[in-house]
């Protein structure tokens, strides 16, 4: 306890990413001397030079006072990081395969690395999001094939990530934490590492209900965005303006409705209801709301298609002889991530439908193979139709004039993410149609 109170401990990261690398800046300026593993070369070097591999708001000038003090150096030989460090933070990717099952392949070859160095009084963290059960149930046997038994010769930690993208440093020295140990003082010294990191509180308990408390948040917000998305699409048909209703349910104080839009990206939320659902299945348990919340989310990019075909009708055009300006590739507003974006399965519909489709995207410098251009105006010259996928902050002040004189006549705006006025849209000529208008 008091070589991490005294900033004495070495620490260690395996995954140097979204998260890895904003924690191991944090550890860093907080005066730990931090060493990160990682098997990509390029984020390697990127972080040896000072510079970030990630967008994340301030994690620029973190990586490079992190470097230039010397309290953090990245590294391939992961080895290396668990034979060097006394505690051990484990924050790699853990997605899910095409049949939506866990892929635990990466976590697992990073746990073998700890086993292959583990060394007695070690700390290991585990920070992924993991099925409720798998530390225990599939880790934890990897560590003790080391010959050494978890909670008496090492301490074993489980404590998940809450930060959002985008917010990632602030939200990381501030958020409450759930600590999950194999043994109180697993969970004890583990918060006294976060102790020096967050002002969050922090909450111990054990670790399958620290793994269960992370998947139920996520999963809570897939379900909580599928009732909006369903509420959406019943609106559209009633006449009501599902935004103005939310807005007005969400007065009440105790309702807190999330936003429909085109569909739910990421590398979390379209991911951990799976975890649930998988172990549910495994011990004979059906989740419908859940299951339901997940389909009603996928089918989102498919009825924004639909909405784009019912837009381009009211022009008496057709998908397959309109151009179709896309803005937004990333999966949500102000980020660079494409994962899971929901504007994938859109763009490549319309380009399946011979459409002429050119997408728009702030912040993103690839696109599907289509036509792509980080210049708004290319993408919207003699479009037939101007779709908002993404609510970057850039689109929630559009020249709404200016785009509509370069539009083809009559201006047609689908408004995927309800971030325009259709009276503002309107104003400018625009015929709009927004998901729940
Ligand atoms: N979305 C909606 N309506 C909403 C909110 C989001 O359609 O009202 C869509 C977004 O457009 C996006 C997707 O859902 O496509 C997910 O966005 P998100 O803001 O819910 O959160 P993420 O994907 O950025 O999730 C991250 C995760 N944290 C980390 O990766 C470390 C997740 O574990 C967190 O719970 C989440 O941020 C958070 O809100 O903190």
């Amino acid at each position: 306890m008091d070589a991490i109170s005294g900033k004495s401990c070495r620490v260690g990261i395996l995954g140097m990413g979204y998260v890895g690398l904003p924690m191991a800046t944090i550890l860093a300026k907080k005066g730990f001397r931090v060493k990160g593993g990682d098997i990509n070369p390029k984020i390697v070097e990127t972080i040896n030079r000072g510079e970030s591999p990630i967008n994340e708001n301030g994690i620029e000038s973190m990586v490079s006072q992190a470097v230039s003090s010397g309290n953090l150096e990245a590294t391939l030989d992961t080895d290396s990081v668990v034979q060097e460090s006394d505690v051990i933070l484990v924050v790699v990717q853990t997605p899910i395969d095409d049949e939506k099952k866990p892929n635990l392949s990466a976590i697992k070859s990073a746990i073998s690395t700890i086993s292959k160095n583990l060394r007695e009084g070690s700390l290991i963290i585990i920070e992924s999001t993991l099925p409720p059960g798998a530390t225990e149930g599939e880790l934890l046997p990897i560590l003790e094939e080391s010959g050494l038994r978890a909670g008496h010769d090492f301490y074993l930690a489980y404590s998940p990530e809450r930060a959002i993208p985008t917010k990632t440093i602030e939200e990381i020295q501030k958020n409450s934490r759930i600590v999950g140990g194999i043994t109180d003082e697993s969970a004890a010294l583990a918060s006294a590492l976060y102790s020096q990191i967050t002002t969050g509180e922090l909450i111990t308990t054990d670790i399958k209900t620290a793994e269960m408390v992370k998947v139920i948040e996520n999963t809570f917000r897939d379900v909580n965005i599928a009732l909006s998305n369903e509420i959406a699409m019943l609106c559209e048909k009633l006449g009501v303006d599902a935004m103005s209703a939310i807005e007005m349910a969400n007065k009440h104080p105790r309702v807190n409705l999330l936003r429909p839009g085109t569909g739910v990206g990421g590398h979390c939320i379209p991911k951990d209801p799976h975890f649930l659902i998988g172990k549910a299945r495994e011990l004979g348990v059906e989740l419908k709301v859940i299951t339901s919340a997940r389909q009603v989310n996928e089918n989102m990019p498919k009825h924004l298609l639909k909405m784009i075909e019912k837009a381009l009708g009211s022009a008496d055009k057709k998908i397959s002889d309109s151009k179709v300006a896309i803005l937004g590739i990333a999966y949500k507003g102000d980020t660079d991530d494409i994962r899971e974006t929901p504007s994938k399965e859109i763009i490549e519909t319309l380009a399946r439908m011979k459409c002429d489709v050119f997408s728009h995207d702030p912040f993103v410098s690839q696109d599907f193979g289509k036509k792509f251009s980080n210049n708004l105006e290319d993408a919207a010259r003699d479009a037939d139709c101007l779709v908002i996928v993404t609510d970057h902050n850039e689109y929630k002040s559009l020249d709404l004039a200016r785009l509509s004189k370069i539009l083809k006549k009559p201006g047609v705006i689908v408004d995927g993410r309800r971030i325009i006025d259709p009276k503002l849209a309107a104003e400018s000529d625009f015929r709009y149609f927004g998901v729940g208008y």
